[in-house]
């Protein structure tokens, strides 16, 4: 039939049009008065979209109130302020995060369905600011949470891409295509462009010491571009704390060449503006391995520069003298990525300010913090020499002279260690020689952290073992990741939430903020009442996840199953490997079972979802068995009711918070002492794992018997590996279990006789990963996770205590740590 205009209240949209006072709420109102005028439609040609976009502007509306309101009063108290500088942040979406951190949600919800609107159908039309690859991204933006939250003076420092990560497909083969992920088509009502804050970055020219005695150089010519600053509101949880993140996006210095133009030459005129405009037009797809991409030195330096510039103006608005930055200014870099900040700060003090070199170094090793996010030597970044001098001819210049310096005084304390001064140089020899950023990023550090106790006693015993003994135990310190338990629970799981907020009684602004609070739910584990309730909960959970896989893909769930999911990007070292071998190897048993055995297995669904980086073939090849693998056995009548397996395309911040709350179990299985931290992990309560990463902190909290635990210990992985090099047994000796799962798939088991082999060879040969020594205990661990599954009422218990337990988790503890121990700035309470 024909549809009724307006939809909803016909009374309600005309009083709100009229802005009569009447029963309409002010919300009501504002998001009418949007539709109108912002968007210029009227109530009956208006559709999800636009009742999206004008739920967004009237929100924002309100979080404007207080942003203004945080940033005047820190421009007047002018405390010390902490600056996070991350080429990577993972928001997802922000309309129902800002509508729960506000306290508005059920007003807002109440108001648009008087207009004939659903919430959830307006939440459902934001795209994911996806700005960032996987874990070190999503960190970034649970600690902006967690800032504005906590009430903390921290502002993010990022770039706009016009292009986030790439939206994965998968082929009918069942390979990833990536497509352009064109976030911002929609317009994005987040941001605030600001024209009025835009800073000149300079690449490439010519620096020339002056010679005069001092340090000082000028640096000239080359190519000039713009930094504008796009501002996005950063709304703490119940608090008028509202923070900044401000996104730089590249422009060129002139628009249009005229004189090209005039010439005939249109292109010509063009070209310039095009060649500004790429430096933010990609976010590039990381492997953790190190490349060398021109472009990508050059976002980083744009990055760093502009924001260096922006902070600096505001100290200078303070009127205090330069030696004093370090007292108003804590800079934390995010991984080595915002390294360049350092010889960047080096050049303003000394080529702009005048500054001795010693006061130089004094001001920037008091002001700059390092986290490192991975030990895998691979992924250490490196940049070539000659493309440094050719690009930033001055920085190359600082970071000699950094490392003369540097080196001398090495040599003064270890006096004729030549091969610790090759060890420790910022210049690696070799063809080309290159810059080690994580030893710049180190040496130019008041303190350097890693992201878990595992990880960080491995950054001071491996990487920087050199720089402990030099710098001395102190700077090295360890910080354990934390998540947001506002998006990560509150916010994908409301059901969950209000169980708890009435089962302690406690109002969720409290305990959302003082994660520790769970911990009184432990006496409701023996509560048949409130464990039959969670049980339940978990069961919507995965009813609805079912629900998105149907109308999304069209497959049938079965929700009666244990759901198991390994969610993160596709890397050799996760090990997704490992969990599609450890599925054969289940279909494979379950194809040899009796009916009468059949009857005793519990159904399980396994889900991954993941992407690959575009260049990383074996791990698009795991794709590609992965999705090969489900298309057989979940054809199979023998064993599809009891193992289904889906690769769910495209993995998002949103596609998380919908696959989270269903799972049962979730797998962390990378080989030991490869994660630095992991936070799946800490989003998914009930976890199976590798004595790996931060999984050891969690299970030292939640209990033991709350985690299944498997495999080889990171001492022992150098053992295995050296092994594998110089004394290889053959797989069929070692582990025959997995030997078989290798033949049945190199045979053509699941299709493409020839093209996984060079994916099992990884296995096979070399075995860098530990597959072959981790298998049978793997094996061991699902099947004590099945054991464990069918006491249902332990099991949910297992579940509470995981869930009261996590409070260590919570993003807040870590930000807090950060705040206090190295930044060393106060929260301020926004009047
Ligand atoms: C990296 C590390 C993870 C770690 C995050 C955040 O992230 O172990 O938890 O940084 O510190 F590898 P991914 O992008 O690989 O998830």
């Amino acid at each position: 039939g024909k549809e009724k205009w307006p939809r909803g209240e016909e009374k309600v949209w005309k009083d709100a049009m009229r802005d009569v006072d009447t029963e309409v709420t002010s919300i009501t109102k504002s998001f009418v008065n949007h539709v109108q005028t912002s968007l210029a439609r009227q109530p009956y040609n208006l559709d999800n979209l636009g009742a999206y976009q004008a739920a967004a502007l009237s929100v924002r509306d309100n979080l404007l109130v207080n942003w203004n309101e945080t940033a005047l009063q820190y421009t007047r108290k002018a405390p010390k302020r902490a600056y996070y500088l991350s080429l990577e942040f993972l928001m997802g979406r922000t309309l129902d995060n800002a509508l729960l951190n506000l306290g508005l949600k059920d007003q807002y919800s109440e108001g648009v369905k008087k207009l004939g609107f659903s919430v959830e159908d307006i939440l459902d039309q934001e795209r994911d600011a996806a700005l960032g690859n996987g874990g070190l991204g999503r960190l970034a933006a649970c600690y902006l949470d967690s800032s504005a939250s906590q009430e903390l003076p921290v502002w993010g420092y990022g770039l706009r891409y016009k292009y986030g990560i790439f939206q994965q497909l998968i082929s009918p083969a069942g390979d990833q295509l990536e497509a352009p992920d064109p976030w911002l088509d929609n317009q994005n009502p987040w941001e605030l462009p600001r024209l009025d804050v835009s800073y000149e970055i300079r690449f490439y020219g010519q620096a020339e010491r002056l010679g005069d005695g001092t340090p000082r150089a000028t640096w000239s010519g080359g190519q000039e571009v713009l930094a504008v600053a796009y501002d996005v509101m950063i709304p703490g949880c119940y608090t008028k704390t509202t923070n900044n993140l401000r996104l730089w996006e590249s422009k060129p210095k002139r628009g249009f060449d005229l004189n090209s133009f005039n010439a005939g030459n249109y292109e010509g005129a063009v070209e310039a503006s095009n060649s500004a405009a790429a430096i933010t037009s990609v976010l590039y797809p990381n492997d953790h391995t190190t490349f060398g991409k021109e472009l990508r030195l050059k976002q980083q330096y744009f990055w760093t520069a502009a924001s260096l510039a922006d902070i600096l103006r505001r100290f200078k608005n303070i009127g205090k003298p330069i030696t004093e930055f370090p007292d108003y200014v804590a800079i934390q870099l995010n991984d080595t990525h915002p390294t360049l900040a350092i010889p960047e700060l080096m050049r303003i003090l000394i080529d702009e300010e005048d500054q001795p070199w010693s006061t130089a170094w004094q001001i920037v090793t008091n002001t700059f913090f390092y986290t490192n996010h991975t030990v895998l030597p691979e992924a250490l970044e490196k940049w070539p020499v000659p493309l440094m001098e050719h690009l930033l001819p001055r920085h190359m210049q600082i970071i000699y002279d950094i490392n003369l310096l540097f080196l001398q005084s090495v040599e003064k304390k270890f006096p004729g260690d030549r091969d610790r001064l090759g060890r420790m140089s910022l210049i690696e020899e070799g063809f080309p020689k290159q810059v080690r950023m994580a030893y710049l990023a180190c040496i130019g550090s008041r303190k350097v952290n890693g992201v878990a106790e595992l990880h960080s006693d491995l950054v001071k015993t491996t990487i920087l073992k050199d720089f402990v003994e030099f710098e001395g135990i102190s700077k090295f310190g360890n910080v354990t990741n934390g998540i947001t338990p506002r998006r990560w629970l509150d916010q994908c799981n409301p059901e969950l939430s209000s169980l708890i907020s009435s089962t302690l009684k406690v109002d969720k602004a409290v305990w959302l903020k003082d994660l520790t609070r769970l911990e009184a739910l432990l006496p409701f584990t023996e509560d048949e009442a409130f464990r039959k309730e969670w049980a339940a909960i978990k069961q919507r959970n995965k009813e609805r996840l079912a629900h998105h896989v149907q109308t999304t893909l069209g497959f049938t769930i079965n929700t009666n199953a244990m759901f198991d999911v390994q969610i993160k990007r596709l890397h050799e070292y996760k090990r997704q490997t490992l969990n599609i071998l450890g599925v054969i190897h289940r279909y494979l048993t379950l194809k040899n079972m009796s009916a009468a055995e059949k009857k005793k297995v519990n159904p399980r669904v396994v889900f991954f979802a993941g992407k690959a980086a575009p260049a990383y073939y074996i791990a698009k090849l795991t794709i590609r068995l992965i999705v090969n693998v489900a298309r057989i056995i979940n054809e199979d009548p023998d064993t599809k009711d009891l193992l289904q397996l889906y690769f769910l395309p495209d993995y998002s911040v949103s596609l998380a918070e919908v696959l989270i709350p269903a799972s049962d179990i979730s797998q962390h299985i990378s080989t030991a002492g490869t994660e630095a931290s992991g936070t799946s992990n800490m989003k998914c309560s009930l976890t199976r794992m590798l004595v790996d990463g931060a999984n050891i902190e969690i299970a030292e909290e939640v209990g033991e018997s709350n985690v299944f635990f498997f495999g080889h210990l990171t001492p022992a992985v150098e053992d295995l590996r050296y092994q594998h090099t110089y004394h290889p047994t053959p797989i069929e000796e070692k582990c025959p279990a997995l030997a078989n799962v290798l033949n049945q798939v190199s045979a053509g088991l699941f299709g493409d006789a020839h093209v996984y082999e060079p994916l099992l060879n990884t296995i096979r040969q070399g075995d860098h990963y530990l597959l072959s020594d981790d298998f049978d205990s793997y094996i061991a661990a699902l099947a004590m996770v099945d054991e464990a599954y069918l006491d249902q009422t332990e099991w949910v218990k297992k579940s509470i205590r995981t869930t009261a337990k996590m409070g260590k988790f919570s993003s807040d503890r870590a930000i807090n740590e950060y705040a206090e121990s190295y930044w060393n700035i106060e929260a301020q309470k926004i009047a």
